[in-house]
């Protein structure tokens, strides 16, 4: 029997990529599967401090253990921008392409481009919080590349690579090296070492 844990995200394609990663070993549940459809508050002032609340959200108002993923995407060049404000940086809600625009614009003109995604993961295990940390550095391109991935993806070239996008890649590329992938590990090492 596979061991059934809860994300506590309502981003499918997180939701989708920790499915992939997790394959064979967990059962991950969703928000939507336990019947939570609530807007979970997220107004801590870094990645961190919002997984936490994100999972201790869930934790408490519904006494199961559980793990939650706060994502942000630091510009160099931005000091840091978007950073903790990545999903509405543009806008309210979350629209990636508006998100993207935005971006795009702040750095025309920029030759110094270089970027990293952040990935908190929290824990919620027995009562006890564990964190997780997972990073990848790259750069931001001046036009988007690739169908594949989401949010920020077809304009964040990592490092390591060939040359494409996260949105050019297959999920089990990106996967390999990314920072959610990276914090994905860590939380399997911790789960079954
Ligand atoms: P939760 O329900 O898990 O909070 P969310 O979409 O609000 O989902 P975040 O606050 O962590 O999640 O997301 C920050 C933003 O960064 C959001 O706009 C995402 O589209 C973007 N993002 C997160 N992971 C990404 C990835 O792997 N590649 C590209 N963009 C990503």
């Amino acid at each position: 029997m596979m061991k059934d844990l809860i994300f506590a995200t309502n981003n499918t394609h997180k939701l989708d990529e920790l499915r992939q990663i997790l394959a064979g070993r967990y059962n991950v549940l969703s928000l939507n599967d336990i019947d939570c459809h609530e807007d979970i508050p997220e107004t801590a002032p870094d990645i961190e401090g919002n997984a936490v609340m994100k999972a201790q959200w869930v934790h408490e108002h519904y006494g199961i253990d559980c793990f939650s993923d706060d994502t942000g995407l630091e510009v160099d060049a931005l000091n840091g921008e978007p950073g903790v404000r990545s999903a509405r940086y543009a806008t309210d809600g979350h629209d990636s392409e508006a998100n993207i625009d935005k971006l795009l614009g702040k750095l025309q003109g920029v030759t110094e481009r270089s970027a990293r995604f952040r990935t908190v993961i929290a824990l919620i295990r027995d009562g006890e919080l564990h964190t997780f940390r997972g990073e990848v550095e790259g750069e931001i391109l001046t036009e988007r590349h690739g169908m594949g991935g989401f949010g920020y993806d077809s304009v964040f070239r990592p490092v390591e690579g060939d040359g494409r996008t996260f949105a050019q890649m297959s999920a089990e590329e990106k996967n390999a090296i990314s920072h959610r992938g990276r914090a994905v590990a860590r939380l399997c090492e911790f789960l079954n070492p």
